[in-house]
């Protein structure tokens, strides 16, 4: 990665040990069907950060403050097994490390690697994905580890709920949970779409967003943009919802395809993620310890207590 900090924040924000949040590059594009260049949407993504103003109107915060770490890009790629190991380990890494962990993609089978760390990490995980394609092949051209089956294994592992899906093959029907399924084409026309998700969301809650999901009018720079997406303040109503009211405990974003002709999709996808960091941190001051509360699937409770007990 040519950024040396994540959007050119001052190096005290930046540091491992303050940061709460980090991000972790995934520049890999392995298993892409149509269009290539996933591999370039970390490197335009934190172009676009570093040329981004920092301060939130809607929270009326800096986020940044809270400290972003960018860690090393996981750049394995000899095979995509490997590569969803590899994220799985630097995932669970750091979360072991008691961070905020983000992921930018790469194409969508890196979350094959986050679902599973934060799955192994935290109880009664949902998994909310975004996106316009069911993703549920079981294996794909020889590999479980394809983008078509990036939520294959999270359906079978956690409460996986499916928002915005508009392109699918029949055969993932067989497989697909349809009352936590809002295809685009309904929830157009129903607008109960957001609270009827978030009913279905457990407390425990990992985000992964293809970017794909947004309508090709705003974001045309994906492998396969299909019609028919979200738009902006629509998306934005339904995360910060759920940053209110559920623990969301990290998120993925991928499938930004750069174009060096148009540039609003990589901005885009910037101020998707500062917002997300944005309503996270919403309540949080610069000054509280962050509490990523990952032990608790090992813990119990009294334990914990008696270990803080000062007296
Ligand atoms: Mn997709």
């Amino acid at each position: 990665m040519q950024t040396k900090t994540y959007a050119g924040i001052p190096e005290e924000f930046a540091k491992l040990e303050k940061a709460k949040v980090v991000l972790i590059p995934v520049p890999y594009d392995g298993t892409s069907t149509w269009q290539k260049g996933a591999d370039k949407g970390p490197q335009a993504f934190l172009d676009a950060s570093e040329n981004m103003e920092l301060y939130d109107i809607e929270t009326d915060t800096e986020v940044y403050q809270q400290g972003v770490f960018l860690a090393d890009a996981v750049t394995e790629n000899s095979s995509p097994e490997a590569m969803v190991d590899a994220v799985h380990q630097a995932t669970k890494r750091y979360i072991k490390k008691n961070k905020f962990v983000t992921i930018f993609g790469g194409e969508h089978s890196i979350s094959i690697g986050t679902i599973r760390a934060f799955n192994e990490m935290y109880p009664n995980l949902t998994v909310l994905q975004l996106d316009a394609h069911a993703d549920l092949r079981k294996e794909y051209e020889g590999s479980k580890c394809n983008h078509a089956c990036a939520v294959y294994e999270a359906s079978q592992t956690t409460n996986l709920i499916q928002v915005g899906i508009r392109s699918m093959d029949a055969i993932e029907k067989t497989v697909m949970d349809e009352d936590k399924t809002y295809f685009a084409h309904e929830m157009v026309e129903d607008s109960t779409w957001m609270d009827s998700a978030i009913d279905q969301m457990t407390d425990n809650v990992f985000i992964t967003i293809d970017l794909d999901v947004f309508d090709p009018s705003i974001m045309p720079s994906t492998g396969t943009p299909e019609p028919g997406g979200l738009l902006w303040y629509e998306t934005l109503d339904f995360l910060r919802q759920i940053f209110e009211e559920k623990n969301v405990v990290g998120f993925d974003i991928v499938e930004l395809c750069p174009n060096k002709d148009e540039k609003s999709s990589d901005f885009l996808a910037a101020k998707l993620y500062y917002k997300m960091l944005s309503y996270k941190f919403l309540d949080e001051n610069i000054d509280d310890e962050y509490d990523n509360n990952y032990e608790n699937k090992q813990k119990n409770n009294s334990t914990k207590y008696n270990e803080d007990d000062e007296y």
